[in-house]
């Protein structure tokens, strides 16, 4: 069994981790921002008082020329930054998607922009960017040509790859993070194994730099479940990244607190990130509700980290030899419930 590790602490590498943008001012797509918008600088000391060790964001959240600004304010903090982003799907010119649009003009935007992420990523000290799918998807069929939409992913991904290796080696490594939709109606790249289907069509040098960060709320949303997304990144070598959340049914993406919907499988999930010795950051995407008031916008995080480490722990103390008992005597109600109380303590 792993060792223990301290989860809610500022060293080693298991600590845990958060977006800027998870402490936004409340706005969705029916209302305007309830709170006063934070300015992303601020929100890195806050991350650090709710207990993460690392911040994420997206290149409009802290751009390439606030790169230098975000070094000095994370280290007086204690944070480290664990991934950076590119955004491909806010801008008004990424509406139909970046690397996947039909206009060419518009794909070579998204690769000069991945390419300028890829130096800030450097910059910020972080060894992961993340491509998360955005608006590469479709909302009319025959919009685009799908086979020339995922061979402009392979494409995209090949250059950006080849940039990276040729300046870095292999500091930087790649995270494909999967949803089914939302905000498009169908998005390519929808499940774990489309990502994984499209770094086996990349360069064969390149493929190495290029892995997968499953998001829990995500698999929900396509009514899959997260835990083998999770297994299946893990046997092919390619966990990456991780997105921690919950997800209350197939319905718009809630990114609600981690721990707060499924915690028996959320128990079991930890169990396999144990045992699988997963060694990167544990991070979370949630978002603050818009019914927060703004003094108390990082509950999302304090309670995500706080399920996450009460988890962790009767994780630990499940016994793997039960479990292996319960597997040959094809006793599998019996498992689930064994799971059952080591996550309610009887
Ligand atoms: C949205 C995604 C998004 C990404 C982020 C990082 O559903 O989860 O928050 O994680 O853009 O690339
Ligand atoms: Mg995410």
């Amino acid at each position: 069994m792993t060792a223990p590790i301290t989860l809610n602490n500022k060293v080693g590498l298991n600590g845990l981790g958060a977006g800027v943008w998870n402490l936004g001012p409340g706005n969705d797509p029916f209302g305007g921002p309830t709170r006063e918008a934070i300015p992303m600088l601020d929100r890195l000391p806050m991350l650090a008082e709710a207990g993460m060790t690392y911040y994420e964001a997206h290149d409009v959240e802290i751009t390439a020329e606030m790169a230098a600004d975000a070094v000095k304010v994370a280290k007086k903090c204690g944070l480290k930054c664990a991934m950076y982003t590119p955004s491909f799907f806010a801008a008004p010119i990424f509406k139909d998607g970046g690397m996947t649009s039909n206009d060419a003009a518009v794909r070579k935007l998204a690769l000069q922009n991945a390419i300028k992420a890829v130096d800030t990523t450097m910059q910020l000290g972080a060894k992961t960017m993340v491509f998360w799918n955005g608006r590469e998807g479709f909302d009319f069929v025959l919009g685009k040509n799908g086979r020339d939409a995922f061979k402009r992913l392979v494409e995209g991904f090949n250059k950006v790859g080849a940039y990276a290796k040729e300046q870095y080696g292999s500091k930087i490594k790649f995270a494909l993070e999967p949803k089914p939709n939302e905000p498009r109606a169908n998005m390519y790249l929808a499940n774990v194994g489309e990502v994984l289907y499209l770094i086996s069509r990349l360069q064969p040098e390149l493929q190495p730099l290029f892995g997968a960060n499953p998001e829990t709320a995500h698999s929900r949303i396509a009514g899959l479940d997260y835990l083998w997304d999770v297994e299946l990144c893990l046997e092919a070598g390619k966990l990456f990244h991780i997105h921690l959340n919950a997800q209350d049914g197939q319905r718009y993406d809630q990114d609600l607190p981690f721990g707060y919907t499924e915690p028996l499988k959320d128990l079991a999930l930890l169990v396999v990130l144990q045992d699988a010795k997963y060694a990167g950051p544990i991070c979370f995407d949630v978002k603050a509700p818009r019914v927060d008031d703004p003094a108390d916008i990082t509950d999302v995080l304090t309670v995500s980290a706080n399920n996450l480490v009460w988890l962790w722990e009767r994780a630990l103390a499940v016994d793997r030899a039960k479990i292996a008992e319960f597997r040959a005597a094809n006793r599998l109600t019996a498992l689930s419930g064994y799971l059952a109380q080591c996550l309610y303590g009887r």
